[in-house]
């Protein structure tokens, strides 16, 4: 029997997966990331799209795992986002393996890996794996885009949009990144 690459590679991802933001579109893992995280980090998150960030070991003490999982804005200049003040952006995840934890979205200063203002959304408990049933919320939530400070977020690559979710049990801490800019 032949597998094709693709086959085998949606095989890894079904053993392996966890959880990930499918839409908007987020920070995908290129050549920047490789330079500071290592190639094998790069095709660790590209074998599957949904693995925590203790599963990658960082290659440089320059790989910030700890903001976007190590993506970085340099590989993503074409996936910017336009949003307005008071916009609802509808979020989309994916939760193949679900393991219980606080979550939320929140706007990061990518300079700094800072969050500017409150979270947007927060989940006190998330993704739980004893639930028969996850909440309808958990893959399809809405957040509003905050008023800013005058300049803030104005650049491509200053902001993104973070989710952020760590399961407790599992000692696994999840993010993927929308970058974008206020108009
Ligand atoms: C994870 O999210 C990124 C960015 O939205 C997407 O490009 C990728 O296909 C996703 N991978 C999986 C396995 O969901
Ligand atoms: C978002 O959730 C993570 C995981 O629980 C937590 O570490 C972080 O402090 C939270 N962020 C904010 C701004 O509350
Ligand atoms: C998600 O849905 C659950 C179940 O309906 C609800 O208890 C929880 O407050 C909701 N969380 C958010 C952040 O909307
Ligand atoms: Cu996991």
């Amino acid at each position: 029997m032949k597998y094709t690459v693709a086959a085998l590679a949606s095989l890894a991802t079904m053993v392996s997966a966890h959880g990930n933001i499918t839409s908007p579109l987020g920070r995908i893992a290129g050549a920047a990331m490789a330079a500071a995280c290592g190639q094998a980090a790069v095709d660790a998150v590209n074998i599957d799209g949904t693995i925590p960030l203790e599963n990658i070991q960082p290659a440089t003490a320059d790989c910030n795992l700890f903001l976007c999982r190590g993506a970085t804005f340099d590989d993503n200049v074409d996936r910017v986002q336009t949003f307005t003040a008071g916009q609802v952006v509808d979020f989309t995840a994916i939760l193949p393996i679900p393991h219980e934890g606080p979550c939320n979205v929140s706007v990061v200063d990518t300079t700094t890996n800072s969050v500017i203002g409150d979270p947007l959304i927060e989940f006190e408990s998330y993704a739980d794996e004893a639930l028969a049933q996850l909440p309808a919320n958990n893959t399809a939530f809405s957040v509003t885009i905050p008023q800013l400070a005058a300049g803030q977020c104005a650049v491509a690559g200053q902001c993104v949009l973070q989710w952020f979710w760590f399961g407790t049990g599992a000692q696994q801490t999840y993010e993927s990144c929308i970058d974008f800019v206020v108009a």
